[in-house]
């Protein structure tokens, strides 16, 4: 009934709806009509009630309601179930979980805030109140180690949505980072289930510092509220990131990485400087000269040898 009443409402943008108006049109009682209305009240939905003029709909909260992600999405895959919670310790943690009960892909899970939100390695993603914290579970036809592939192809997404909502300039750092005047403003996380040979389920997580004062973040780190000194739409940013995504997995599957790999390389902050990578076992520190058709990352060390990355933490050298 809520989900009707707004639909009522969003039909009739800037018009006041009376009580016996809506009730005859959804056919329940004016006092159904009020309790539903203060239950929206409630959620955050700004609604009027103005004596003989009836209701009216003056602003939709900026928080991440489902019915508000779902309205006008457009996407078959993503978001088809999205599941949000006010907080809770990990979505990644939430979405796995789901997944190995059998949730069907394109399962997004959200929340407002996080009290163990993950990154790579069992690092810590802050997660206060203002920010992004969403993941999804994905089951893609492909081998385990395609998935460096697919967190690129997620970046890309994420990163072109966030030019495409706020017009600021965004680039990404291999190989999941997305910066802004090269400060993080999000990351992502892809963590999976697989047998030796097939994945079972992928969870892409994906944190963005949205509405978030800088002080509260780490200072290698910028929000958008930051950089356009205001807030933006999460429920529009989140919309614009499922589109995207579908859109590029399907290219994804349909074509296969390297269709998408130009995209990724005009947007990297990573090609054409001095690096430093560590991964678990070894650092090494050159000029990052290409990304190749396995989103491996190619380093070319002083000696001039070229080395081949598959995963690990790239540092920009000032030079
Ligand atoms: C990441 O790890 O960048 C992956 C972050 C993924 C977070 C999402 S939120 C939704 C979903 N649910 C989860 O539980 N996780 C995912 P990594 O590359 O390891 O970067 C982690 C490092 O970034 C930390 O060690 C800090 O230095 C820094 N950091 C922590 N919180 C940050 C923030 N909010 N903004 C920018 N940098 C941050």
């Amino acid at each position: 009934m809520d989900t009707k009443i707004l639909d009522l409402f969003k039909r009739h943008k800037d018009v006041y709806l009376s009580g016996e108006d809506m009730s005859r049109k959804l056919k329940v009682s004016r006092a159904a009509i009020w309790k539903h209305i203060e239950k929206l009240r409630e959620l955050g939905y700004d609604i009027e009630a103005t004596p003989h003029l009836g209701y009216r709909l003056l602003n939709i909260p900026d928080k991440m309601i489902p019915d508000e992600i779902k309205d006008g999405l457009g996407t078959k895959i993503f978001g088809k179930a999205v599941y949000s919670f006010e907080l809770t310790d990990s979505t990644n943690r939430i979405a796995y979980d789901l997944a190995e009960k059998g949730a069907e892909e394109g399962v997004i899970v959200l929340a407002e805030q996080q009290t163990k939100g993950k990154g790579r390695l069992g690092r810590e993603w802050i997660s206060p109140k203002g920010g992004i914290y969403m993941s999804c579970i994905i089951r893609p036809d492909i081998m385990p180690n395609e998935i460096q592939e697919f967190t690129l192809v997620a970046a890309l997404s994420v990163a072109n949505a966030i030019r495409e909502i706020t017009a600021l300039e965004v680039q990404i750092k291999w190989p999941n980072d997305i910066l802004i005047k090269r400060k993080k403003v999000c990351g992502i996380l892809t963590e999976m289930k697989a047998e030796s040979d097939k994945i079972d389920f992928i969870i892409l997580g994906i944190g963005i510092n949205a509405n978030i004062d800088g002080g509260i973040l780490p200072s290698t780190a910028t929000s958008l509220k930051t950089q356009l000194k205001g807030a933006v739409s999460r429920i529009e940013l989140i919309k614009k990131i499922l589109s995207n995504l579908e859109r590029e997995y399907d290219i994804f599957k349909k074509k296969g990485f390297n269709e998408i790999c130009d995209g990724i390389k005009e947007l990297s902050a990573t090609l054409g400087k001095r690096v430093k990578v560590t991964s678990q076992d070894s650092a090494y520190e050159g000029e990052a000269v290409d990304i190749d058709d396995e989103g491996a990352l190619i380093i070319r060390l002083d000696s001039g040898m070229q080395k081949r990355i598959l995963s690990g933490d790239v540092m920009l050298v000032r030079q």
